[in-house]
């Protein structure tokens, strides 16, 4: 058995996890938030057996979007009194950020 780990945008959270359970697959959603951002995303656990990998990795892929965010960054130029000023900085955000673990033992009690 394997579990999946996938970082996931928020906006796309609801359909990933619509489609994961419409196709038969346990999906439990975390809200997480980015290091770099440091705004919310989603992380959402599937535990799958290994011969359905590639169909919940597929599912997940086909509905989650890469999209652009933009954020202020602070820098301090030259010759401007020392002043601190917001420079916004474009990141490429997802699709999604996937994680495959073995799982050890499972048990549902
Ligand atoms: P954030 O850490 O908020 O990162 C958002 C986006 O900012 C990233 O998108 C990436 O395009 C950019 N970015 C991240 N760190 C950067 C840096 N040091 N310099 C410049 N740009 C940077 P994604 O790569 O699609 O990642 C989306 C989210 O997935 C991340 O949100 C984080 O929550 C998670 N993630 C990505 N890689 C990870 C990793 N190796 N381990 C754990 N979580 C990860």
């Amino acid at each position: 058995m394997k579990l999946v780990f996938a970082i996931v945008h928020d906006e796309d959270s609801h359909k990933v996890m619509e489609k994961l359970s419409k196709h038969g697959f346990g999906v439990t959603k975390l809200c997480s938030t980015g290091g770099f951002l440091k705004s919310g995303n989603t992380t959402l656990l599937v535990g799958v057996e290994e011969s359905s990998l590639d169909e919940v990795i597929d599912i997940i892929t086909k509905n989650s979007k890469s999209r652009k965010q933009v954020i202020n960054s602070s820098i301090m130029p030259n010759g401007v009194n020392g002043m601190i000023m917001p420079y916004p900085v474009e990141v490429n955000v997802g699709g999604a950020t996937i994680f495959v673990t073995a799982v050890e033992r499972f048990e549902k009690v």
